[in-house]
This record gives C-alpha cells, sequence and structure tokens, in this order.
C-alpha cells in the first residue's frame, strides 16, 4: 500500500534564469559526459526542462505519467532529486521513481509500457566507468518505451540552445529507499518497486518451469553483475525465481564506481568470468551485464559467442524453444556494422531482416509497426519486442530456454549452427582517445572518396560495393544519413568504420571485420588479418594518429 504524506505549506513552482550550455547535444544513447561536467550549475536543470520543453504537448503533462531511474552510478541520487523537482514543476500528474534510485534500461522500458507513462528518464552512462572522474549520462525514452528518436534528441538539442529558465519546486528531498508516495507542487510522486514490472513481462515469454528443471538437474549457469544494477534482477530472477544456487550472481550489489571497474561486458572488463569460465571445472553457461543491464555477453565452456553469433542462434531456435515467441518471428534485424549470421537464418525462416543504424532507437519504429521481433548489435545487445531497449537478462534467459529444450551445451549450439549457416568471423577493433580534429578530417576525407573504391581490389578481393550508409527509415520515412563507411568484397567480407556516438574523451574510431565462411574452425586471427590489413592502409592508421594497434579488440 502507498501512503501520501501532505505536501509541505511552502512549496511552490519558482522559475529560475538559466543560459545554454552549448555542448547539450544527445549522442548514440543520450547525453554522456565526464560526471564533473553535469555537476556544473544548472546544466541537468538545463538539459531536463530542455526534454520537458520539447516534449510538451498541447493538454501539457498533468495527465502524464513521468518514469525515473538510474544504474546507481555516483550521482545517480542528486541527480534524481533535481529530476523531480524540475518534472513537479512541469505539472506531470504523477512520477515513478524507481526504489533505491534504481532501474535498468529494460525495465524502464518495461514500466513505461505497464503503466502507460509519456516517458522516462534513465541515469546512465550504461558501460562507461562512474564516479566523479568518470562518467554520467541522461537518457530520454519516449511513450513506446524505447530510446527518444532522432527527430526528438534533436528538438531537445534545439532547446538546450535557446533556454532562458527552468522550472523547480522548493522543497525536500524525497524518500527514495522505501516504497512510498507523496505529493510535491501537483505531483503525486510514488517509489516503486523497480524489479516488479520488469518480472511480470519477462514471466510471460519464457518457460520458468523448463528452466528451474534445467537447474535441478545440475546446470550450472554463473552470472556477473559487474556491480551495475542487474545484480538486483539476476539475483531475483535466477536465485528466487527459478532456483539457481546462492553464488549464481557474482558482483551482485550496485556500486556507484562499479567496484572501479568498466561496467562493460566483454572479455577484457569481465576477465575473471571469463578466467573461470576457461578453468577445468567451468560452469554450463557464463554471462555478463553492463552498467544499466541492456548489454550482455554469453559463454559457454571455454568457448565466446559473438553478439552476432548469439543473435543468429536465439533467433533460429526462438520459434520452437521459447514459449513467447512461439507463433515465430515477424522479423529480424540488425545494427549494420553487426555480423550477417542472422540474415541467413531469416532466409531460412523466409522472414524480413532491416539492417538499421548503430543504436537501438532506430528498432522501435520496425517493432512497433510489427516488422521485428528480435534483433541485436554487435556491441553486446540483445532483445525483442518485449520491450523497446536491449535487454541483457533477457539475452541470458533465451540461451537457458534454449539450452532447457534442446539439452545441449552453448558450444555444441554454435557449432551446430556453423554448420547448418556457414560462419562470420568477426570483430571489433576500437582506436580511443584518438585527437578529435583529426579524426573528424579524416571523416570527412573518406566521405570524399569511399565511393570510388567500388571495382578496385582490396585484401585480394574486388569491392562490390562501397558507401558511407544510410538509413531509410520504412515506417516514418524518415532518413538517418552519414552512418559509418562500409566496405563490402565480393565474397561477402565487410570492412565497416564508424566514429562513437557514446565516447567522452576524444573521438573513437570503431572497425569492424566480418569475413564468411562455409565452415567453422579456421583461426579468426587468419581468417581477418587480410582485411584488418586493408583497412589500416584505407583509415591511414599511422599517418593520421601514430597509432599501430587497436586499443581494445571485442
Ligand atoms: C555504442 C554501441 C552501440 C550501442 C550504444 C549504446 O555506440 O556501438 O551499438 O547502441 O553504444 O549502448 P557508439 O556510438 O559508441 O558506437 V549502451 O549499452 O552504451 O546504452
Ligand atoms: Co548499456
Amino acid at each position: 500500500m502507498v501512503r501520501y504524506h501532505s505536501c509541505m505549506s511552502d512549496e511552490k513552482v519558482q522559475t529560475v534564469q538559466t543560459q545554454p550550455y552549448n555542448d547539450q547535444k544527445p549522442g548514440t544513447s543520450g547525453l554522456r559526459k565526464k560526471t564533473r561536467v553535469f555537476q556544473q550549475p544548472q546544466y541537468i536543470e538545463n538539459f531536463v526542462q530542455s526534454i520537458f520543453d520539447s516534449i510538451r504537448e498541447a493538454g501539457g503533462f498533468s495527465n502524464e505519467t513521468l518514469a525515473i531511474g538510474g544504474d546507481g552510478r555516483f550521482f545517480n541520487r542528486e541527480a534524481i532529486q533535481i529530476i523531480v523537482r524540475i518534472a513537479a514543476a512541469n505539472g506531470f500528474g504523477r512520477i515513478l521513481v524507481g526504489r533505491g534510485g534504481l532501474l535498468s534500461t529494460p525495465a524502464m522500458s518495461a514500466l513505461i509500457r505497464r503503466r502507460n507513462a509519456m516517458g522516462g528518464i534513465l541515469l546512465t552512462a550504461s558501460h562507461n566507468p562512474g564516479g566523479p572522474d568518470e562518467d554520467f549520462g541522461i537518457k530520454y525514452n519516449v511513450r513506446n518505451g524505447g530510446p527518444a528518436p532522432e527527430a526528438v534528441t534533436s528538438r531537445i538539442y534545439e532547446a538546450t540552445r535557446k533556454i532562458g529558465r527552468f522550472l523547480t519546486i522548493e522543497s525536500a528531498d524525497i524518500d527514495l529507499d522505501r516504497e512510498s508516495g507523496t505529493v510535491l507542487g501537483k505531483s503525486e510522486v510514488q517509489t516503486v518497486d523497480p524489479l516488479l514490472d520488469y518480472t511480470e513481462v519477462i514471466r510471460e515469454l519464457f518457460d520458468f518451469g523448463a528452466i528451474r528443471a534445467l537447474f535441478q538437474s545440475g546446470f550450472r549457469l554463473l552470472f556477473d553483475a559487474m556491480h551495475g544494477v542487474t545484480g538486483i534482477y539476476a539475483r531475483h530472477i535466477f536465485e528466487e525465481m527459478l532456483g539457481a544456487p546462492p553464488g549464481t550472481v557474482i558482483r551482485g550489489t550496485p556500486l556507484e564506481d562499479f567496484g572501479g571497474l568498466h561496467p562493460d561486458p566483454n572479455q577484457l572488463h569481465a576477465a575473471e568470468l571469463v578466467r573461470i569460465m576457461s578453468a577445468p571445472g567451468a560452469p554450463d553457461l557464463g554471462a555478463a551485464c553492463d552498467g544499466d543491464g541492456d548489454r550482455n555477453m554469453i559463454l559457454g565452456r571455454n568457448f565466446f559467442v559473438t553478439p552476432g553469433d548469439s543473435l543468429a542462434v536465439i533467433a533460429e531456435h526462438a520459434g520452437e524453444c521459447i514459449p513467447g515467441y512461439r507463433a515465430g518471428l515477424a522479423g529480424v534485424a540488425r545494427s549494420m556494422p553487426t555480423s550477417t549470421a542472422v540474415d541467413r537464418v531469416a532466409r531460412k525462416l523466409g522472414i524480413a531482416c532491416h539492417e538499421t543504424p548503430t543504436g537501438w532507437k532506430f528498432f522501435g519504429n520496425l517493432m512497433d509497426a510489427g516488422m521485428c521481433t528480435v534483433c541485436g548489435e554487435e556491441s553486446f545487445g540483445t532483445g525483442s519486442n518485449h520491450v523497446r531497449e536491449k535487454d541483457g537478462l533477457w539475452a541470458v534467459l533465451a540461451w537457458l530456454g534454449i539450452l532447457a529444450a534442446r539439452r545441449s551445451s552453448v558450444p555444441q549450439l554454435v557449432r551446430e549452427h556453423w554448420q547448418r549457416f556457414g560462419r562470420s568471423y568477426f570483430q571489433r577493433h576500437d582506436y580511443e582517445n584518438l585527437d578529435l580534429k583529426a579524426a573528424n578530417q579524416m571523416i570527412d576525407e573518406l566521405r570524399g572518396s569511399i565511393g570510388g573504391l567500388a571495382g578496385t581490389s582490396l585484401a585480394s578481393a574486388t569491392v562490390a560495393r562501397a558507401d558511407d550508409f544510410q538509413y531509410h527509415d520504412p515506417v516514418d520515412g524518415s532518413i538517418s544519413a552519414r552512418q559509418g563507411f562500409r566496405v563490402i568484397l565480393g565474397d561477402g567480407s565487410r570492412i565497416v568504420g564508424r566514429l562513437s556516438g557514446t565516447g567522452t574523451e576524444g573521438a573513437t574510431l570503431r572497425l569492424y571485420f566480418e569475413r564468411y565462411r562455409a565452415g567453422g574452425d579456421e583461426p579468426i586471427d587468419d581468417m581477418l588479418r587480410p582485411l584488418i590489413d586493408a583497412a589500416r592502409d584505407l583509415f591511414q592508421l599511422q599517418t593520421r594518429f601514430n597509432r599501430s594497434a587497436p586499443s581494445v579488440i571485442t
């Protein structure tokens, strides 16, 4: 039961003068900066007021619900108190805040959808580290539960450029730690259980009985929450609901600094999990999620599943193994740099495969239009139309569901997939902290010359097609240009290059390599070497940046 205490009599809406900051342009996934940037006077206030100024509809906000929560990183709680006051001053009828200030990104999506909220504000910089000298971020999600599309984020940016005032309310902090309610101005503010709505959505999709039986038969999962927000969800779902033994979830307590590490689920940052999974007596399935719970890494015993293969295997088996997809998949989608493994599954299933720019916001339209059921990105993101965000725990549950139905092992499932469909050998190489000016210049120059590569020879093959990817949204007709260079060779191999839109320091160049072969057992380095060498020349990494090796390979 939610109890309300009456509002304090001196609460009143205040209009505070402010001046624009010129750096509040949302990137691939919201506004992401150093924490200290967000701690500047009125920085959050400006951005959040700009969100409200750009989404306000004719009737105002009095009948609308806004959800707020974050991944628990440093400054999360302070930011929430500021945002609650601004939201109340702007007149939202109802404001829902995750208990403890916590909500994973997929749980936010579920909450918005189940409570008919107008939108949600998420405080997270995802897999970037947290702390006073690290990163912070704000994402805005719209009515369908998905990230704000580009039309909305550009309106928000426009608003931040001309903002002159924000609204707030003078009041005591709300109680974040108990499920309770209060009235602030004209808004009902409720602190809600961050697990409830998400768990309900998930429970409808999977056969919990079958997964429980799998654990009872001795199957072992090791889940690394990396001290991000997923720990609370994973303990509840795996250990409490599905009967996995205590200790299944490691690093399960959300920490403000993620224990000093990057909450990034790849083989570099989840090194301990990788070590356990390659040692004798390893569990059957290893998995990790990022800070805000939307990314996932899947490991078998001594076996790394690339995100592209994970997406393809899930798409291949979902219809038969997971009750929520028994009717079959309406279509699948992947971001442009993601390997084409899922395309081959789609062809076999006789369904469409859509290729979108990087960033989850492009999948939402396809899902709302019933054109896509399962989708994913090479950056450890997988998900389905149960919400409008990528969902790390969903991916782990999908693997559990498939393994429970097939009674097979992770490596066996992937190898069988390669036998049936062939294999996309895939790697991503990140060059971090490049000089921003030099990086932009490189992009400008390549934009001019990339088309001319078609027909030339590269990595001992002929370039079939080379362009700067442009996406034409089949649902709303919008066009997103300049989404990354792709060089496609005659044998289907690809080199893709683009600048990151989520970094907070300098520029990050991401290079993606893919080579398709019918057999699955070639050494990946040999397979990709010619493409990697060709890309080094094409992007002139040595002369432009004096770099001979990437900062991270995933
Ligand atoms: C990266 C990934 C992209 C992902 C985005 C947000 O973007 O490449 O696939 O959607 O992060 O994920 P970029 O522009 O840096 O390449 V998350 O979990 O950081 O919200
Ligand atoms: Co994330």
